[in-house]
């Protein structure tokens, strides 16, 4: 990428600032960024900065809540049993806790059960429903699902249990006729805002539940036992923080900060979360939720939630080394699928599709969603990963920059034996002629399909020297940040480097010094290796972040992009000239190159060690493999351009 895809936002109004400035007593550049995201009075400004309960809604508002919390207190209230139906995701696991923990306090028997991906799958299901009824359930209460249910909540109404339905997915044009459905953004409802994940919607009925239906004025008129839940399981659906859900999860962070659970407090020592380092919305985004969600993508969600659950230091803490270990192995199993799924996604029959599938066989199913972003971080491209398993291909598709995958994928329907998800997600099941069927249609299609990076939106240029701490703790004001509440991002003209080395194991992350004990970190961008070569004169974007290293902090550029001169003639000279020793190596394969060092590097007329270098990007790029000093061609290579080899990254950048 290049500076001609960051766009610069608009400076705001010079008097706008001066009064935000002066009237909130806050920075000048907080003041700038804050009226750059549309809070250009000191009043719209003023409740951004200061989340307030008086943003939250009557929970009583919700459709059909009345009749949800009257048939819950006669549940509880009459010891029958109630089981909290959820999901094995972050947002169902804590949905789900929250409603227990309610429920609990008014001394209900109630259990919970949540759905095993593999043997249950998602959402109601009419074998696992007959399951709890016949082991006495009385009232099914779901969490972050249920309106896609029809089928099992039907049946279990048809045998005299009540079920009630409490979820924030895309309601689907026949609803299941259960006891209450409470849904923001239910057709006969009117609640002002739609957007609550399963755990906001859960603690909704919590609120309501345990306040008897009285509105909350002061925080301690709110569960907030609960809060903690809450802005974990939205911060995990990433749904938009926003009106109250900006106040949840405002709170909720506060809540985990304060006084963290037993269960949290153990996952951030495991994830390595110093003493003195503040929860933040990113905290939650990279080191609780990957974890959480590693127990239910690869087994029983029953392990998330008994951590989060527990009230015993001594307990979390051995529940937590269980997790971590199932997150340890989760990643080595990303690895692994990812190694196959790229090679196949960089073969040549991949190289012109603007959407990639590309499906295995026996991938492990909980992780093929991860796979698929990685992969589209790595082709910028939308990709499909799908897994063979018992005859059918399951998996999971992401997009890239803003491209409607739903919408292209939707027009294969007829294709799919399950199907659902939205603009930049999904999930898909397809038999394996359909599947064959499928990319045939999207190939013939490919010369319609657009699919462009989205802009990056840069606030501020920022010279390097205003760089500091300060700048940082100031913006934290604006925290929570995430989804229509972005990080601010910053550019950086042309900083000096005062040092710069790679990092990782393919040398595949930069990092770089600045002045002012500034750190640049890029992750997983080989592109970007001139700058450690050729340190100064590249300009940059990024986030801010803080680093706690041995109780010191220090300021970090979070690299999104870099402008890197492109040196487009000098590229195809290049490729030329690896082309050149390509055929070479062809028609020399009986050649031991070891011996022959000398002789061939003055024939191409290149030092030795930039022929050594080019046989090493051959290497990388799979095209030959060396044995006894003799290089031979592999006939069953991809193809591949040679900017993705490292080595040559390095090699060019050197030049
Ligand atoms: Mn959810």
């Amino acid at each position: 990428m290049s500076q001609s895809n960051w766009h610069m936002l608009p400076k705001p109004n010079d008097k706008v600032v001066k009064q935000l400035v002066s009237q909130l007593n806050i920075s000048q550049l907080s003041a700038m960024i804050v009226a750059q995201k549309g809070y250009d009075s000191p009043e719209a400004a003023f409740q951004y900065l200061k989340p307030s309960m008086s943003t939250l809604h009557d929970p009583m508002a919700l459709h059909d809540m009345a009749a949800t919390i009257e048939r819950l207190q006669e549940a509880a209230f009459g010891g029958e049993k109630i089981v909290v139906y959820g999901d094995y995701d972050m947002d169902g696991v804590t949905s789900t806790a929250i409603m227990v923990e309610a429920l609990e306090v008014l001394g209900a028997d109630v259990t919970a059960y949540i759905p095993n991906r593999f043997s249950d799958g998602y959402g109601p299901n009419v074998a696992a429903y007959q399951k709890l009824i016949a082991d006495g359930a009385q009232l099914i209460v779901t969490v972050d699902n249920g309106v896609s249910g029809n089928e099992a909540v039907e049946y279990a109404m048809a045998q005299g249990i009540d079920v009630i339905i409490t979820d924030h997915h895309e309601l689907p044009a026949t609803l299941p006729k259960a006891f209450a459905i409470v849904h923001p953004r239910h057709p006969e409802g009117n609640y002002p805002f739609g957007d609550l994940s399963g755990a906001g919607v859960a603690f909704k009925v919590a609120q309501a539940l345990l306040s008897d239906g009285q509105t909350a004025t002061d925080i301690s008129e709110l569960p907030t036992e609960l809060l903690d839940l809450v802005a974990l399981g939205e911060l995990a659906d990433m749904v938009s923080l926003t009106d109250e859900n900006r106040v949840l999860v405002a709170l909720g962070l506060q809540q985990i900060n304060q006084a963290p659970r037993p269960g949290l407090s153990a996952i951030l020592k495991n994830a390595g979360q110093k003493d003195n380092e503040p929860v933040i919305s990113e905290t939650v985004g990279f080191k609780i939720a990957p974890r959480i969600n590693a127990v239910g993508r690869l087994g029983d969600a029953d392990l998330s939630l008994k951590l989060l659950m527990s009230q015993d230091p001594e307990e979390a803490a051995t529940l937590a080394s269980e997790v971590e270990a199932l997150n340890a192995q989760r990643q080595e199993i990303v690895e692994e699928v990812l190694g196959a799924a790229k090679q196949a996604a960089l073969s040549e029959k991949y190289q012109q599709d603007k959407v990639v599938i590309v499906a295995g066989d026996s991938w492990h199913q909980g992780i093929l969603g991860i796979v698929a972003s990685r992969l589209v971080d790595i082709l910028h491209k939308p990709v499909i990963v799908l897994s063979l398993v018992d005859g059918i291909y399951k998996g999971s598709g992401r997009t890239f920059g803003d491209f409607d995958l739903y919408q292209l994928m939707n027009d294969y329907r007829h294709l799919y034996a399950t199907f659902g998800g939205h603009k930049s997600a999904l999930g898909l099941a397809i038999t394996p002629d359909n599947l064959k069927k499928l990319i045939e249609q999207i190939r013939s299609q490919n010369d319609q399909i657009i699919v462009k990076p989205e802009p990056i939106d840069v606030n501020l240029v920022l010279p390097p020297e205003a760089m500091t701490t300060e700048i940082y703790h100031d913006l934290q004001m604006m925290e929570p940040f995430g989804t229509d509440n972005p990080q601010p991002v910053f550019a950086l003209k042309s900083p000096s480097v005062v040092s710069a080395v790679t990092m990782g194991n393919a040398k595949q992350h930069i990092k770089l010094k600045l002045q002012n004990n500034v750190e640049v970190l890029g992750f997983n961008h080989p592109d970007w290796l001139p700058v450690v070569a050729q340190p100064n004169g590249h300009a940059m974007v990024g986030t801010l972040g803080l680093n706690y290293f041995r109780g010191k902090k220090t300021l970090q550029l979070l690299l999104l992009d870099v402008d890197l001169p492109v040196q487009k003639d000098d590229n195809e000279e290049h490729k030329r000239f690896f082309a050149t020793l390509y055929k070479f190596i062809y028609h020399n394969q009986t050649l031991n190159f070891a011996e022959n060092l000398d002789k061939i590097a003055k024939q191409f007329n290149i030092s030795k060690k930039d022929l050594n270098i080019m046989v090493q990007v051959f290497i990388e790029l799979d095209f030959v493999t060396v044995h006894d000093g003799f290089v031979k061609i592999n006939p069953n290579a991809a193809q591949k351009s040679l900017t993705t080899s490292t080595t040559y990254q390095k090699y060019l950048a050197g030049r």
